[in-house]
Formats: C-alpha cells, sequence, structure tokens
C-alpha cells in the first residue's frame, strides 16, 4: 500500500511490471531509466543471467520535490520464468499498481493467458485489489497479434497500450497510464488532492517533467 505521510508531505508509490518471460519488463525500465532526469533517479538496480533472466527483480527508484512536496516513486519488475513464482509475488506485496506486459508474438500468446492467471493467483492470495494497465510489447515484430483481436485479459472494454520498448516507444505513456490510474485508485482513500493541495493533472504533469515527458505522453496514456 502506498506510503502517504502527510506530516512530511511525502507519498511513496509502488508500481510493478508483470508478466510473461522475456516480454521485455526489464527492457520498459530500461527505457524508462534512461528518460529519467539524472537528478531524479536512483540507481538502476537490475540482477539478470547472461541471456537476459531477470533473477530477482529490477528496481528503479524516481524521486523529486515540488511544491514542498516530495515523490517518491518505485518501479518493479518480477522475474517472468515459471520457477521464480515464489519470488513474484515478494515483489508484488504492496504494490499500488500493476502493467502486465504481454508478448505481441502470435505463438507466445498461451504465455500471456498463463502469466495473466498468475497473477490473478498472487493478487487473490494478497489481498491486493490495484489497477492493471495492459502494454502489448514489442510491436517492432512482423505478425503482431492485432489489436482488434488481441486478449483484453477479462475486461472488454480493457485500453491496450502498445510499445516497442527497445526503442522506447510507449514506455512513457504505459508509465503515466499506470501512475494517473494508480492515483485515481488510492484517492477516494487518501483525498491526496485536497490533503496535499495538488490537483491530480498538476501531479502527472510534474512527474512529466522531471522523467523527461512531454504532454502528448500524458495525453495519449
Ligand atoms: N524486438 C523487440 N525485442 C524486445 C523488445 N523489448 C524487449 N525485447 C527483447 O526481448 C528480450 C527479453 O527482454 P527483457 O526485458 O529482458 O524481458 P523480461 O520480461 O524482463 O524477461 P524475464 O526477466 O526473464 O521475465 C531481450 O532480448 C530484449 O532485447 C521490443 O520491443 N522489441
Ligand atoms: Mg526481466
Amino acid at each position: 500500500m502506498a506510503q502517504v505521510d502527510f506530516n512530511e508531505r511525502q507519498l511513496t508509490l509502488k508500481l510493478v511490471y508483470f508478466g510473461p518471460p522475456l516480454s521485455g519488463k526489464t527492457t520498459n525500465l530500461r527505457a524508462l531509466h534512461g528518460k529519467v532526469d539524472t537528478l531524479n533517479r536512483g540507481r538502476l538496480m537490475t540482477l539478470e543471467t547472461r541471456d537476459d533472466r531477470t533473477l530477482f527483480f529490477d528496481l528503479l527508484p524516481v524521486f523529486f520535490r515540488s511544491n514542498g512536496l516530495s515523490f517518491r516513486i518505485k518501479v518493479y519488475t518480477v522475474p517472468g520464468q515459471p520457477m521464480h513464482e515464489a519470488t513474484r509475488r515478494v515483489v508484488l506485496q504492496g504494490a499500488d499498481g500493476i502493467v502486465f506486459v504481454a508478448h505481441s508474438d502470435p505463438a507466445r500468446l498461451d504465455e500471456n493467458r498463463d502469466s495473466w492467471i498468475g497473477l490473478g493467483k498472487n493478487l487473490a492470495e494478497l489481498h491486493l485489489r490495484v489497477p492493471i494497465i495492459v502494454q502489448y510489447n514489442k510491436r517492432d515484430l512482423p505478425d503482431c497479434v492485432p489489436l482488434d483481436t488481441a486478449d483484453r485479459f477479462d475486461l472488454p472494454e480493457r485500453r491496450l497500450h502498445t510499445a516497442s520498448a527497445v526503442s522506447g516507444e510507449g514506455v512513457l505513456p504505459t508509465f503515466f497510464a499506470v501512475l494517473g490510474a494508480t492515483w485515481d485508485a488510492l484517492e477516494p482513500t487518501f483525498k491526496l488532492s485536497q490533503r496535499f493541495g495538488v490537483a491530480r493533472d498538476d501531479f502527472m504533469r510534474t512527474v512529466c517533467a522531471h522523467v523527461g515527458g512531454s504532454e502528448r505522453d500524458i495525453l495519449v496514456a
């Protein structure tokens, strides 16, 4: 759950990138790291084998101060390989928002499903109800699954985000989508706008300025 300290005027959020093996979760984080102003980011921590498999998790801390408020956003990825189930649950604990990074390769759609089911089980066990943004990554591949027939993961009206994380395309709009959805989900409980004196759109614009985004990235989110 978000850490909200009204006395210290500090908000800490935890976002988790979840999804099947090799869908591009770590690549999303690397692209995000490349975009965030060096003043506003901590070290990108990754632990991988030589063939790009995440062993434990990746973490990118993003932090900044604005109008006397201190924001910390901790962005994690889980390891996608089936054997790391226990690790995924640990990383998901306390998440405020989730990005589900799906494959666009038609040959790997079953892996998307398996991972989605795994996510549902973990969230149920952890009693977590948090917003989930779906990103179809690797749109640069030939023969991508068309969006109009793509799996919408149990929600026919679900908005699907697209990315080609290797080139950084789509990475920021996905990030702003999960950030906005997370703010919206926390607002009824914490009354963030009122108690921090920051409107949602100002919060989004401030983050945008600190992660090297443009207004367009928020709007298309
Ligand atoms: N063509 C293409 N390749 C990509 C894209 N994003 C990631 N990749 C490649 O896919 C492979 C896996 O990417 P990772 O980011 O390590 O995948 P992951 O989801 O973190 O994998 P696990 O940690 O094992 O779950 C790497 O070789 C990436 O370069 C993309 O948008 N397009
Ligand atoms: Mg990884």
